[in-house]
């Protein structure tokens, strides 16, 4: 009797202990229960809320509850303020509980459910924080994108995939995560009572069996003969973590967008490489004033142009820069285009203030219905950047040295005005596709 009940005691430990910190292992291929929200002072009391999130909590009814007997209930209110978006943040670590599940070199996936309480779609932005410098954790920690997500109405299960090697392509540190955010939209309502409430529960971490293969980052197709040589085609869902969406802007008014890949035929319309295509959603803010923007990062831009050679050095004229914009809304659309070298390959003239290299391109209509193609040569944006330093601009250039964007490719801003009208607050999205390298002659 004894002996039964010692085995049924340690079923009942190991139960538990599965519903706290889960029995598998760290690697090979095991999930592990992060958090199930049973354990109020160990799941809920620690996590973070951010920018308006509004109410976070532990809830009992049963019928928001996908594992155990609790969930985390959540109601992102937002601030009227500003427009950035609400989020909360689950930490992946404790030392009070001596959690360490910081390391997500060989976590191959997040998953959870999210229950949807709207009657219509909701949208939801899922990804990973780092610590700030000051170890101190506050909205300036280090956030690359996250992964968006359309809730239906009730449950949704929620798979997060984690790029390593493209995350780094944000200088963000994977072995370091401090926790998983979730964020959402705005509510329209400034009180907790009136807006959308969101179930989290069964946040697992799912581990790649043994080593995690090296991804290559960039697996560039050029066609030399024909003088086409690819930057980004966006067949591959990663391919998004080439633009960077910064969560920290001085001002700290301004509405993030969000981006993700899509197929084309979601809106009807035929990619120009490939099916697929970056989704750029433009959401619609409060504050007129607003700037908002994205950066796509220099790491496929060098990659091509080191696939081209000395030839794109010494004959810049002969190239020129292309990609593709479909305005899926009903109004022109105008988006400023900035390309700019890499100031900081030589760290011996590592202060921006000594060096100039940004081509500033004027704004960029684009008729909605269409596909708009971006044209720029290499030469022109190299002559630019000399003109401004030889001073026959009226900038404050004059004295610098001039970094030439065809040796030293830093990537392209994309900015736009924030937008709203005051009866309707529907946000635009903007597609883009096909950033190549063309010779011209
Ligand atoms: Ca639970
Ligand atoms: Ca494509």
């Amino acid at each position: 009797m004894k002996k039964i009940i010692t085995l049924i005691l340690a079923l009942i430990l190991c139960l538990s202990s599965l519903g706290l910190f889960g029995c598998a292992e760290e690697s090979g291929g095991k999930a592990v229960l992060l958090s199930s929200f049973e354990n109020f002072d160990r799941d809920i009391q620690p996590i973070h809320v951010l920018d308006g999130m509004g109410d976070v909590g532990e809830n009992r009814d049963m019928q928001f509850v996908k594992g155990g007997k609790k969930s985390l209930y959540a109601t992102p209110v937002g601030l009227t303020w500003v427009t950035k978006f609400p989020y909360l943040v689950i930490p992946t670590t404790s030392i009070n509980y001596n959690m360490n599940y910081g390391n997500f070199e060989n976590v191959e996936k997040v998953t959870c459910w999210v229950y949807n309480t709207s009657d219509e779609t909701e949208w939801m932005s899922m990804g990973l924080t780092g610590l700030t410098r000051t170890h101190q954790y506050a909205e300036s920690a280090i956030r690359p994108n996250g992964e968006y997500f359309d809730l239906a109405p009730g449950w949704n299960f929620i798979e997060y995939y984690i790029y390593p090697a493209y995350m780094s392509m944000q200088s963000f540190d994977i072995k370091s995560v401090y926790g998983i955010f979730f964020e959402f939209d705005r509510s329209e309502e400034i009180t907790v009572a009136s807006a959308i409430k969101f179930y989290i529960d069964e946040v697992k971490l799912h581990y790649v069996k043994g080593e995690r293969k090296p991804i290559t980052t960039l697996n560039l197709n050029s066609d030399a003969e024909n003088g086409a040589w690819e930057v980004c085609d966006f067949e591959d869902s990663m391919q998004s973590y080439h633009f960077a969406i910064p969560y920290v802007i001085p001002s700290a008014i301004w509405n993030q967008p969000h981006i993700r890949t899509v197929n084309a035929s979601k809106y009807n319309i035929t990619a120009k490489s490939g099916v697929n295509v970056l989704e750029l959603i433009k959401r619609a803010g409060t504050n007129n004033f607003a700037c908002c923007y994205m950066q796509m990062e220099g790491t496929a831009l060098k990659e091509a142009f080191k696939n081209i050679g000395q030839d794109l050095i010494d004959n810049p004229s002969n190239y020129v820069l292309k990609f593709d914009i479909y305005n899926t809304s009903d109004v022109v659309d105008g988006i400023t285009i900035e390309l700019f070298s890499d100031r900081s390959y030589d760290e011996t003239l590592n202060s921006e203030n000594a060096q100039t290299g940004t081509y500033f391109s004027s704004g960029t209509k684009v008729n909605p219905g269409e596909w708009y193609t971006y044209e720029k040569n290499i030469g022109a944006i190299d002559n630019n950047i000399k003109n401004r330093a030889a001073g026959s601009s009226s900038t404050t250039d004059d004295d610098k040295t001039p970094v030439l964007f065809s040796q030293h490719p830093g990537g392209i801003t994309f900015s736009w005005a924030a937008f709203r009208t005051s009866s309707n607050m529907e946000d635009r999205v903007i597609l883009i596709d096909n950033f190549r390298i063309e010779k011209v002659s």
